[in-house]
Protein backbone atom coordinates (compact mmCIF):
# COMPACT_ATOMS: atom_id res chain seq x y z
CA UNK A 1 0.00 0.00 0.00
CA UNK A 2 1.36 3.55 -1.17
CA UNK A 3 1.78 5.75 2.20
CA UNK A 4 -0.47 7.92 0.76
CA UNK A 5 -3.67 5.64 0.88
CA UNK A 6 -2.18 4.63 4.38
CA UNK A 7 -2.45 8.59 5.68
CA UNK A 8 -5.66 8.45 3.71
CA UNK A 9 -7.37 5.62 5.83
CA UNK A 10 -5.52 6.11 9.21
CA UNK A 11 -7.00 9.09 8.77
CA UNK A 12 -10.26 7.66 8.50
CA UNK A 13 -9.80 5.32 11.24
CA UNK A 14 -8.73 7.87 13.90
CA UNK A 15 -9.99 11.17 12.93
CA UNK A 16 -7.86 13.74 13.93
CA UNK A 17 -5.56 16.49 11.58
CA UNK A 18 -6.13 16.36 7.77
CA UNK A 19 -2.50 16.17 7.03
CA UNK A 20 -3.03 13.80 3.72
CA UNK A 21 -2.17 16.64 0.97
CA UNK A 22 1.14 18.11 3.17
CA UNK A 23 1.92 14.17 3.33
CA UNK A 24 1.97 14.46 -0.93
CA UNK A 25 4.17 17.16 -0.73
CA UNK A 26 6.52 16.11 1.50
CA UNK A 27 6.70 13.13 0.02
CA UNK A 28 6.74 14.54 -3.18
CA UNK A 29 10.06 16.83 -2.05
CA UNK A 30 11.58 13.31 -0.61
CA UNK A 31 11.81 11.98 -3.67
CA UNK A 32 13.50 14.68 -5.61
CA UNK A 33 15.90 15.04 -2.59
CA UNK A 34 16.65 11.14 -2.84
CA UNK A 35 17.64 11.59 -6.76
CA UNK A 36 19.40 15.21 -5.96
CA UNK A 37 21.33 12.90 -2.97
CA UNK A 38 21.53 9.88 -5.08
CA UNK A 39 22.90 11.96 -8.66
CA UNK A 40 24.87 14.66 -7.01
CA UNK A 41 28.14 14.16 -8.81
CA UNK A 42 26.92 14.24 -11.91
CA UNK A 43 25.81 17.71 -11.83
CA UNK A 44 28.12 19.42 -9.64
CA UNK A 45 26.50 18.93 -6.15
CA UNK A 46 28.59 17.86 -4.43
CA UNK A 47 31.54 19.60 -1.82
CA UNK A 48 30.74 22.66 0.25
CA UNK A 49 29.21 25.77 -0.24
CA UNK A 50 31.75 27.55 0.90
CA UNK A 51 28.71 29.04 3.49
CA UNK A 52 27.58 29.08 6.94
CA UNK A 53 24.07 28.58 8.79
CA UNK A 54 22.65 29.80 12.19
CA UNK A 55 24.77 27.17 13.88
CA UNK A 56 28.59 28.46 12.28
CA UNK A 57 28.46 24.84 10.43
CA UNK A 58 29.92 24.60 7.07
CA UNK A 59 26.82 24.13 4.33
CA UNK A 60 27.56 21.53 1.53
CA UNK A 61 26.07 22.62 -1.74
CA UNK A 62 23.21 19.55 -1.53
CA UNK A 63 21.90 21.05 2.56
CA UNK A 64 21.20 24.40 0.44
CA UNK A 65 19.95 22.10 -2.79
CA UNK A 66 17.70 19.97 -0.46
CA UNK A 67 16.36 23.20 1.52
CA UNK A 68 15.35 24.69 -1.37
CA UNK A 69 13.69 21.48 -2.87
CA UNK A 70 12.05 21.06 0.52
CA UNK A 71 10.93 24.41 0.61
CA UNK A 72 9.92 24.59 -2.50
CA UNK A 73 7.61 21.84 -2.52
CA UNK A 74 5.89 22.62 0.52
CA UNK A 75 4.75 25.97 0.33
CA UNK A 76 2.76 26.44 -2.57
CA UNK A 77 -0.32 23.99 -1.72
CA UNK A 78 -2.03 25.92 0.99
CA UNK A 79 -1.61 23.28 3.50
CA UNK A 80 1.44 25.43 5.69
CA UNK A 81 1.22 28.51 7.62
CA UNK A 82 4.47 28.72 7.61
CA UNK A 83 7.90 26.74 6.83
CA UNK A 84 11.34 26.51 9.64
CA UNK A 85 14.04 24.63 8.88
CA UNK A 86 17.91 24.01 9.69
CA UNK A 87 18.97 25.66 7.00
CA UNK A 88 17.47 28.85 7.24
CA UNK A 89 17.93 31.59 10.32
CA UNK A 90 14.22 32.26 10.53
CA UNK A 91 10.82 30.64 10.05
CA UNK A 92 10.30 31.14 6.27
CA UNK A 93 6.72 33.06 5.67
CA UNK A 94 4.78 31.73 2.99
CA UNK A 95 4.86 34.16 -0.29
CA UNK A 96 1.40 35.84 -0.70
CA UNK A 97 0.97 34.77 -4.01
CA UNK A 98 -0.14 31.34 -2.32
CA UNK A 99 -3.06 30.57 0.49
CA UNK A 100 -1.86 29.85 3.76
CA UNK A 101 -2.94 26.73 5.72
CA UNK A 102 -2.85 25.37 9.43
CA UNK A 103 0.35 23.72 9.57
CA UNK A 104 3.60 24.49 10.83
CA UNK A 105 6.51 22.67 8.91
CA UNK A 106 9.86 22.28 10.53
CA UNK A 107 12.56 20.58 9.14
CA UNK A 108 16.19 19.66 8.15
CA UNK A 109 16.29 18.90 5.17
CA UNK A 110 19.69 16.74 4.82
CA UNK A 111 20.47 15.31 7.99
CA UNK A 112 23.98 13.79 8.03
CA UNK A 113 25.35 15.60 5.48
CA UNK A 114 28.88 15.29 6.48
CA UNK A 115 28.04 12.06 5.13
CA UNK A 116 27.38 12.93 1.20
CA UNK A 117 30.65 13.16 -0.03
CA UNK A 118 31.51 9.73 1.44
CA UNK A 119 28.20 7.90 0.05
CA UNK A 120 27.56 7.07 3.80
CA UNK A 121 23.59 7.40 4.31
CA UNK A 122 21.74 10.47 4.93
CA UNK A 123 18.29 11.35 5.64
CA UNK A 124 15.65 14.52 5.64
CA UNK A 125 13.82 14.90 9.13
CA UNK A 126 10.47 16.82 9.62
CA UNK A 127 7.86 17.86 12.53
CA UNK A 128 4.29 18.80 11.79
CA UNK A 129 2.69 21.35 13.92
CA UNK A 130 -1.12 23.40 14.52
CA UNK A 131 0.10 27.15 13.81
CA UNK A 132 -1.28 29.24 16.48
CA UNK A 133 -1.89 32.45 13.59
CA UNK A 134 -2.97 32.70 10.15
CA UNK A 135 0.70 34.32 9.72
CA UNK A 136 3.03 32.68 12.27
CA UNK A 137 6.20 34.68 14.06
CA UNK A 138 9.09 32.51 15.23
CA UNK A 139 7.14 32.43 18.80
CA UNK A 140 4.61 30.55 17.23
CA UNK A 141 7.11 27.12 16.14
CA UNK A 142 8.06 26.84 19.39
CA UNK A 143 6.07 24.18 20.82
CA UNK A 144 6.70 21.09 23.13
CA UNK A 145 6.99 17.70 20.87
CA UNK A 146 4.07 16.56 22.44
CA UNK A 147 2.03 19.07 20.44
CA UNK A 148 3.20 17.11 17.25
CA UNK A 149 0.89 16.50 14.96
CA UNK A 150 3.16 13.95 12.62
CA UNK A 151 6.61 13.46 12.68
CA UNK A 152 8.84 11.45 10.15
CA UNK A 153 11.61 10.94 8.45
CA UNK A 154 13.34 9.66 4.91
CA UNK A 155 16.05 7.50 5.01
CA UNK A 156 18.56 7.95 1.57
CA UNK A 157 20.02 4.62 2.16
CA UNK A 158 21.09 1.55 -0.10
CA UNK A 159 16.94 2.44 -0.64
CA UNK A 160 14.99 5.61 0.24
CA UNK A 161 12.94 4.54 2.76
CA UNK A 162 9.91 6.91 4.67
CA UNK A 163 8.94 6.37 8.79
CA UNK A 164 6.49 8.20 9.92
CA UNK A 165 4.08 8.33 13.57
CA UNK A 166 0.63 10.11 13.43
CA UNK A 167 0.69 9.28 16.92
CA UNK A 168 -0.94 5.66 16.22
CA UNK A 169 2.26 3.58 16.29
CA UNK A 170 4.81 3.85 13.26
CA UNK A 171 5.22 2.85 9.83
CA UNK A 172 7.71 2.07 7.55
CA UNK A 173 7.74 2.71 3.80
CA UNK A 174 10.23 2.04 1.19
CA UNK A 175 10.63 4.38 -2.28
CA UNK A 176 9.69 1.68 -5.28
CA UNK A 177 11.65 3.84 -7.69
CA UNK A 178 10.03 2.44 -11.18
CA UNK A 179 6.83 3.53 -9.80
CA UNK A 180 7.72 6.53 -7.57
CA UNK A 181 5.74 4.90 -4.93
CA UNK A 182 6.61 4.97 -1.06
CA UNK A 183 5.17 0.75 -0.65
CA UNK A 184 4.06 -0.07 2.96
CA UNK A 185 7.13 -2.24 4.01
CA UNK A 186 7.67 -2.43 7.83
CA UNK A 187 4.64 -2.06 9.27
CA UNK A 188 3.87 -1.15 13.45
CA UNK A 189 7.92 -1.00 13.66
CA UNK A 190 8.77 -1.64 17.53
CA UNK A 191 11.94 -0.77 19.26
CA UNK A 192 12.78 -4.18 21.33
CA UNK A 193 12.87 -3.22 25.05
CA UNK A 194 16.54 -4.68 25.57
CA UNK A 195 19.67 -4.24 23.55
CA UNK A 196 23.46 -4.98 23.28
CA UNK A 197 24.59 -2.06 21.09
CA UNK A 198 25.02 1.26 21.97
CA UNK A 199 26.22 4.69 19.30
CA UNK A 200 27.85 7.73 21.01
CA UNK A 201 30.89 9.55 19.19
CA UNK A 202 33.02 8.49 21.54
CA UNK A 203 35.74 10.93 20.92
CA UNK A 204 33.83 13.31 23.00
CA UNK A 205 34.17 11.28 25.29
CA UNK A 206 36.35 13.36 28.07
CA UNK A 207 33.79 15.83 27.93
CA UNK A 208 30.70 13.12 28.90
CA UNK A 209 29.31 13.84 32.34
CA UNK A 210 29.83 10.78 34.75
CA UNK A 211 26.37 9.19 33.93
CA UNK A 212 27.60 9.02 30.51
CA UNK A 213 30.63 8.14 31.16
CA UNK A 214 29.90 5.03 33.87
CA UNK A 215 26.94 3.85 31.18
CA UNK A 216 29.68 3.88 28.21
CA UNK A 217 32.28 2.02 30.49
CA UNK A 218 30.17 -0.76 31.64
CA UNK A 219 28.58 -1.47 28.23
CA UNK A 220 32.87 -1.44 27.26
CA UNK A 221 33.28 -3.95 29.90
CA UNK A 222 30.37 -6.21 29.20
CA UNK A 223 30.55 -9.02 31.40
CA UNK A 224 33.85 -8.68 32.84
CA UNK A 225 32.69 -5.31 34.03
CA UNK A 226 29.16 -5.53 36.05
CA UNK A 227 26.56 -5.94 33.12
CA UNK A 228 25.29 -9.41 32.15
CA UNK A 229 26.38 -8.73 28.43
CA UNK A 230 28.64 -8.08 26.07
CA UNK A 231 27.86 -5.28 24.17
CA UNK A 232 28.71 -3.96 20.55
CA UNK A 233 28.95 -0.47 18.84
CA UNK A 234 27.96 1.77 15.93
CA UNK A 235 28.10 5.63 15.10
CA UNK A 236 27.43 6.58 11.25
CA UNK A 237 27.09 10.16 12.05
CA UNK A 238 23.86 10.14 10.45
CA UNK A 239 20.95 10.40 12.96
CA UNK A 240 18.45 9.47 10.88
CA UNK A 241 20.48 6.21 9.81
CA UNK A 242 21.01 5.26 13.67
CA UNK A 243 17.59 5.58 14.59
CA UNK A 244 16.58 3.30 11.58
CA UNK A 245 18.81 0.83 13.04
CA UNK A 246 17.66 1.38 16.48
CA UNK A 247 13.68 1.05 15.08
CA UNK A 248 14.50 -2.47 13.04
CA UNK A 249 16.69 -3.95 15.96
CA UNK A 250 16.90 -1.62 18.54
CA UNK A 251 19.66 0.09 20.48
CA UNK A 252 20.58 3.10 22.28
CA UNK A 253 21.97 6.58 20.66
CA UNK A 254 23.61 9.10 22.39
CA UNK A 255 24.33 12.69 21.89
CA UNK A 256 24.75 13.74 25.25
CA UNK A 257 25.23 16.96 27.47
CA UNK A 258 29.17 17.41 27.06
CA UNK A 259 31.26 20.19 28.55
CA UNK A 260 33.18 20.89 24.89
CA UNK A 261 31.40 23.50 24.25
CA UNK A 262 30.13 25.49 27.62
CA UNK A 263 27.58 27.56 25.02
CA UNK A 264 25.99 24.74 23.43
CA UNK A 265 23.61 22.25 26.01
CA UNK A 266 24.11 19.40 23.26
CA UNK A 267 24.79 19.21 19.78
CA UNK A 268 20.99 18.58 18.04
CA UNK A 269 18.38 20.95 17.82
CA UNK A 270 15.01 19.90 19.66
CA UNK A 271 12.66 21.37 17.11
CA UNK A 272 13.88 19.58 13.73
CA UNK A 273 15.67 16.46 14.95
CA UNK A 274 15.33 15.53 18.90
CA UNK A 275 11.30 16.24 18.73
CA UNK A 276 10.30 14.15 15.69
CA UNK A 277 12.76 11.27 16.35
CA UNK A 278 11.86 11.42 19.89
CA UNK A 279 8.06 10.62 18.79
CA UNK A 280 8.95 8.18 16.33
CA UNK A 281 10.81 6.76 18.78
CA UNK A 282 7.75 6.83 21.83
CA UNK A 283 5.59 5.30 19.14
CA UNK A 284 7.79 2.54 18.64
CA UNK A 285 8.23 1.25 22.41
CA UNK A 286 11.20 3.32 23.14
CA UNK A 287 12.03 5.87 25.63
CA UNK A 288 13.60 9.24 24.46
CA UNK A 289 15.06 11.84 27.59
CA UNK A 290 17.68 13.98 27.71
CA UNK A 291 18.82 12.17 30.90
CA UNK A 292 17.02 13.85 33.32
CA UNK A 293 13.96 15.11 31.46
CA UNK A 294 11.35 13.68 28.33
CA UNK A 295 12.83 15.88 25.85
CA UNK A 296 9.14 16.06 23.68
CA UNK A 297 7.90 17.74 27.29
CA UNK A 298 10.26 20.68 27.17
CA UNK A 299 9.33 23.89 26.22
CA UNK A 300 11.60 25.13 22.96
CA UNK A 301 13.01 28.94 23.81
CA UNK A 302 14.37 28.80 20.20
CA UNK A 303 14.21 27.46 16.62
CA UNK A 304 17.94 26.16 16.73
CA UNK A 305 18.21 25.41 20.14
CA UNK A 306 20.38 22.35 21.07
CA UNK A 307 19.28 19.37 23.62
CA UNK A 308 21.04 16.27 24.90
CA UNK A 309 19.44 13.26 23.40
CA UNK A 310 19.24 9.70 24.74
CA UNK A 311 17.09 7.44 23.34
CA UNK A 312 16.60 3.75 22.15
CA UNK A 313 15.55 0.68 23.67
CA UNK A 314 13.53 1.50 26.77
CA UNK A 315 15.45 -0.61 29.69
CA UNK A 316 18.81 0.81 28.21
CA UNK A 317 17.56 4.46 28.65
CA UNK A 318 15.68 3.87 31.82
CA UNK A 319 19.15 2.40 33.17
CA UNK A 320 20.50 5.51 31.93
CA UNK A 321 18.13 8.01 33.24
CA UNK A 322 18.70 6.61 36.22
CA UNK A 323 22.38 6.93 36.15
CA UNK A 324 21.43 10.49 35.84
CA UNK A 325 18.27 10.94 38.34
CA UNK A 326 19.96 8.99 40.58
CA UNK A 327 17.10 6.69 40.94
P1 LIG B 1 23.71 17.92 10.71
O1 LIG B 1 22.22 18.15 10.83
O2 LIG B 1 24.47 19.19 10.50
O3 LIG B 1 24.05 16.86 9.73
O4 LIG B 1 24.22 17.45 12.18
C1 LIG B 1 23.56 16.41 12.86
C2 LIG B 1 24.34 15.12 12.78
C3 LIG B 1 23.56 13.94 13.24
O5 LIG B 1 22.93 13.33 12.14
C4 LIG B 1 24.60 13.04 13.84
O6 LIG B 1 24.08 12.21 14.86
C5 LIG B 1 25.59 14.00 14.40
O7 LIG B 1 25.42 15.22 13.68
C6 LIG B 1 27.01 13.52 14.24
O8 LIG B 1 27.85 14.39 14.86
P2 LIG B 1 29.44 14.13 14.99
O9 LIG B 1 30.02 14.48 13.66
O10 LIG B 1 29.86 15.07 16.08
O11 LIG B 1 29.66 12.69 15.34
MG1 LIG C 1 20.66 17.49 11.31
Amino acid sequence: MDVIQFMQEEQRKHGGHDIVGLMENITAACRKIATAVNRGAFVGMMGSAGSENIQGETQKKLDIVTNDIFTEGNQWAGHCAGLASEEMDDPYEIPNAYPRGKYLLVYDPLDGSSNVDVNISVGTIFSILVSPNDKPVAKDFLQAGVKQVCAGYALYGSSTMLVLTTGHGVNGFTLDTNTGEFVLTNPNMMIPADTAEFAINASNRRFWEEPVQRYVEECVKGKDGGREKNFNMRWVASMVAEVHRILCRGGVFMYPFDTKDPTKAGKLRIMYEANPMSFIVEQAGGVSSTGRARIMELQPEGLHQRVPVILGSKNEVDRIVGYHTGK
